[in-house]
């Protein structure tokens, strides 16, 4: 099932996200629901509290080098901790709950990551680049912070300014479209 996506500045967006503790069916529905969400908004990666579930839990499926976005790559990443950290990154992110803007995001060039799948299994991934870049993205998501919280004061107004236009833009379009 697909399901709404929160968009920035919903409150909720800044609650911290509990611990997981069950590896149960509900789990693997909002998983999966969430997989289906992200899709269906052509996603690379989605937290559980942009779809409302304040835990900690987040997805990520990148496309592969012929820009195929396969479910066989799908990590499932519930209470992820960074164990290793290094170099810098930059790279021009979005959000699926800031939509329509995108900025250029300081990031660990590498990460080391613990965490547990859906089962419960405790897991340890190397990341680089990209996929390091989407993990601390999501992980963010997870403490409340979204990556426009990272840009210096000037983009951030720009930002404030863009992002109100947009808003004020789509809902003129969609009040057209139920006229
Ligand atoms: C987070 O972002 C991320 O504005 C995932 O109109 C960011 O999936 C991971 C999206 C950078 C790695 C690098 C954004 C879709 C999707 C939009 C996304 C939009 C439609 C963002
Ligand atoms: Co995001």
């Amino acid at each position: 099932m697909v399901l709404d996506i929160v968009e920035y500045p919903d409150k909720r967006l800044r609650e911290k996200s509990k611990e997981v503790k069950s590896f149960d069916s509900e789990l693997h529905t909002l998983l999966d629901d969430m997989y289906e969400t992200m899709m269906s908004e052509s996603g690379i990666g989605l937290a559980a509290i942009q779809v409302a579930k304040p835990i900690r839990a987040l997805i990520i499926n990148l496309p592969d080098e012929e820009g195929n976005q396969d479910k066989e790559n799908l990590l499932e990443i519930i209470n992820p901790v960074i164990v290793e950290k290094e170099g810098e990154i930059f790279y021009q992110e979005g959000c699926l709950s800031v939509p329509n803007f995108y900025e250029d995001i300081k990031r660990f060039e590498k990460v080391v990551v613990n965490y547990q799948d859906r089962e419960g299994n405790t897991k340890t991934l190397e990341a680089e680049e990209l996929l390091a870049i989407a993990i601390q993205h999501e992980m963010d998501h997870l403490e409340g912070i979204l990556f426009i919280d990272k840009l210096s004061y000037a983009r951030r107004k720009k930002f404030e300014k863009e992002y109100k236009k947009f808003q004020r833009e789509r809902k003129q379009k969609n009040t057209k479209k139920s006229a």
